[in-house]
């Protein structure tokens, strides 16, 4: 599928807010950010947003005041409470997800997990009723479970890019796989579908803009990112300076420098 001229993707890049963090971490990752969904759909309206990802829910409540937002719709998760081998339950169609208004559908499959197979099912049924709507699709490739040694090598982060390209998504969400030189691989081993650094939990803030320089040199297509955004006081600068990072190809340096200032 092309994807430079669709809603999630801008000049080939990709900024994606997410906010699925109420299901996936539970209510305390909100309690340090915003717990009122309002406030972070307006953060998704501004300009260096080029997705937001939610599950159903908030969708419907929310979205229809915030039309200018481009919705990629969460149509998996699991909770915080779930305990065992992952398995991450669809709870959304993407006749749904049409209806809703999504530009793009969300999916994440833990591949390593013992229920790898279930959810490869799953996944191949909505990549295929997403292609009929010509919607992309951006898989949350995360290699998870007790056969799964280490998430965020750099072995298994390529190898989380490879399953999105040969399950057939168009966008591939993978953790940081340690440094420029393993990512470049990584966007190697995705061939032709974009790769996009996962967030990952609320860290310094030159420190994060840093790992998004890392990654916008090894090619990555940019960044889905949750808790480094709306986690900080200064949501909206902050936000501001990783698009810069993102769609300018400013440094983090001075990205960082602008926020401060
Ligand atoms: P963060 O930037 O806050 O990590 O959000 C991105 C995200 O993909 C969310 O969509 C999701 O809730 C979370 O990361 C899942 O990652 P993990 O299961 O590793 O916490």
């Amino acid at each position: 599928m092309e994807l430079e001229d669709t809603a999630v993707v801008r000049d080939g890049r990709l900024l994606v807010l997410a906010y699925d963090h109420g299901m996936e971490h539970g209510p305390q990752d909100l309690k340090e950010g915003f717990k009122d969904p309002g406030p972070v759909f307006e953060l998704a309206s501004r300009e260096e947003v080029t997705g937001f990802a939610v599950q159903k829910g908030l969708a419907e409540k929310y979205y229809p005041s915030y039309g200018d937002v481009n919705l990629v719709l969460k149509l998996n998760g699991k909770t915080a409470m779930y305990d065992g081998e992952p398995y991450s339950a669809k709870n959304c169609s993407v006749e749904r997800a049409v209806e809703l208004g999504a530009d793009a559908i969300g999916y994440t499959v833990y591949a390593g997990s013992i229920h790898e197979g279930r959810m490869f099912q799953d996944f191949r049924e909505v990549q295929e009723e997403a292609r009929e709507h010509d919607l992309p699709v951006m898989l949350w490739s995360y290699p998870r479970g007790g056969n799964v040694e280490d998430e965020t090598s750099p072995e298994t982060v390529q190898y989380a890019a490879r399953l999105a390209l040969e399950l057939g998504a168009d966008i591939a969400k993978v953790k940081y796989p340690g440094s420029v030189e393993a990512a470049k691989e990584t966007v190697e081993m995705a061939g032709e579908v974009k790769v996009s650094l996962s967030g990952g939990a609320k860290s310094g803030g030159q420190e994060f803009l840093e790992t998004v320089e890392n990654v916008m040199e090894a090619g990555f297509s940019g960044l889905a990112v949750g808790r480094n955004v709306w986690q900080r006081e200064d949501a909206r600068d902050y936000l501001k300076a990783v698009g810069e990072v993102v769609h300018e190809d400013v440094p983090a340096a001075e990205a960082i420098g602008n926020v401060e200032g």
